[in-house]
């Protein structure tokens, strides 16, 4: 007689279940705070994903660059094994053998005097807000508690009450009152406005991404960065650089800001500071910004423990060695040059390209029937690229800087179709 089949179980249902099963996980127990493709991912290897089924997809999002060096680099992983089995975390209230190796790396690098190691993004940017005000007291001699920093409409600094006190998205703030006071927003790539904004003698700082990510990959105008930077220097003003995501090569120089020769007073860094294998971030500036921070006034349990110091290090190495930036921005060029190929073969769906490296943003036209980018998203995601759309109408790529020009093509091809069939 046959044996009754056994009750199917996770392992044994048909595995297009199982990623269903792993969403319906994620919906029932954890928090709605995003809208994920329905694509369920478990294994990454450079540019490279694959998902519960095994379906193999390129990479164009890379963790919204944290993941630069792609995916489980072996000198990354290698050398957060071998730390991870001798000392992960002591706190800073004792010296630990990497803190100091990183912070000298990253000085040398940026050519700052000193760094300050935190976790998340918006951690270092919070420590920059900090020691901008504190320089601002300390040394421009703004009144007590009037110290004010100048940003950007459709900034993205990240999602701390702090931080969405002078953010413009109503996504970001709604609901999250009452905000922090001490803000200016000015219109981004707007030199004039910047001008007036800093003639407030109470102003301590302007902080700006020197490409808007999240906004759509806004890139200004020519020397906006330079100008606005000099702008700064003559009111004496701090002139902050967030290149949490447009730093490390991503752009096709080592630092966005360096496109205008730009040295900020103070440079945020995080994401694929990391290579995306654990949080860390960082904030640079020189001493006599740094150093009004004195012992007791700022920390954190995590900050530059020597897990994090010894990846930092061993994702710089990488960044360096394998020259990830050139590669950017030879293959940024490559792609640009496709995608533009795409919008004269089809102006209809595509609106603009922009970027620069292998920060790329496509804008999608909203179909007549409906269909906007997250559509074009989804099938390109049944093709086998994964990339997100963002407010709507624009799609943001950004491959691992590792990627080779075959597979630039690759899946520009693939794009190009998906676009020629919408
Ligand atoms: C999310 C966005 C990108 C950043 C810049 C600071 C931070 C970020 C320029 C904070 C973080 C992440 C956050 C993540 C998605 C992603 C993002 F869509 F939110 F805006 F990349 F564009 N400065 N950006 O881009 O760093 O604290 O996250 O480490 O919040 O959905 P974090």
């Amino acid at each position: 007689m046959q044996s009754a089949p056994t009750q199917p179980t996770s392992d044994t249902l048909p595995h297009s279940t199982r990623s269903q099963e792993l969403m319906a996980l994620e919906d029932q127990y954890g928090a709605h705070n995003y809208h994920p493709l329905p694509v369920v991912l478990s294994r990454g290897e450079g540019v490279h994903l694959w998902d519960v089924e095994g379906k193999h997809y390129y990479d164009f999002l890379s963790a919204y660059s944290a993941v630069n060096q792609g995916h489980c680099h072996p000198r990354i992983i290698g050398a957060l094994t071998a730390q991870a089995q001798q000392l992960t975390l002591t706190s800073r209230a004792f010296f630990n053998d990497q803190l100091g190796l990183a912070e000298k790396q990253l000085c040398e690098l940026f050519n700052y005097d000193k760094a300050l190691l935190m976790n998340s993004g918006a951690e270092a940017v919070e420590t920059a807000l900090k020691l901008a005000r504190k320089w601002g007291y300390q040394e421009k001699g703004i009144a007590p508690n009037q110290a004010r920093i100048i940003v950007a409409e459709h900034n993205f600094h990240g999602r701390t009450t702090g931080i969405i006190s002078f953010s413009t998205d109503p996504d970001s703030t709604g609901g999250f009152g009452p905000y922090n006071p001490g803000y200016q927003v000015v219109p981004y790539d707007d030199l004039e406005a910047l001008e007036e904004a800093v003639k407030d003698p109470h102003v301590c700082g302007f902080l700006v991404e020197p490409i808007q990510g999240e906004a759509g990959v806004m890139v200004p105008s020519e020397g906006y960065l330079a100008r606005a930077a000099a702008i700064c220097k003559a009111h004496k003003v701090l002139f902050i650089a967030d290149e949490i995501q447009t730093g490390l090569g991503r752009t096709g120089e080592l630092l966005a800001v360096c496109y205008e020769g730009v040295h900020a007073d103070i440079l945020i860094l995080g994401k694929a500071l990391s290579g995306g294998v654990l949080p860390v971030s960082a904030v640079l500036a020189r001493n006599e910004i740094m150093l009004t921070i004195q012992p007791g006034q700022h920390g954190s349990t995590f900050g530059g423990n020597p897990l994090a110091s010894v990846v930092l290090r061993a994702a710089l190495d990488v960044l360096v060695d394998e020259k990830l930036t050139a590669n950017a921005r030879v293959l940024g060029e490559v792609f640009r040059e496709r995608m533009r190929r795409v919008q004269q073969q089809r102006p209809e769906v595509v609106e603009l390209v922009r970027g620069k490296g292998l920060l790329n943003a496509v804008v999608i036209k909203p179909h007549p029937d409906g269909r906007t980018a997250w559509d074009v998203c989804v099938t390109l995601m049944e093709r086998g690229v994964l990339a997100k759309p963002t407010h709507g109408d624009i799609i943001r790529f950004a491959p691992p800087l590792v990627i080779t020009e075959e597979q630039i093509h690759e899946v520009c091809d693939v794009i190009e179709q998906v676009i020629r069939e919408f």
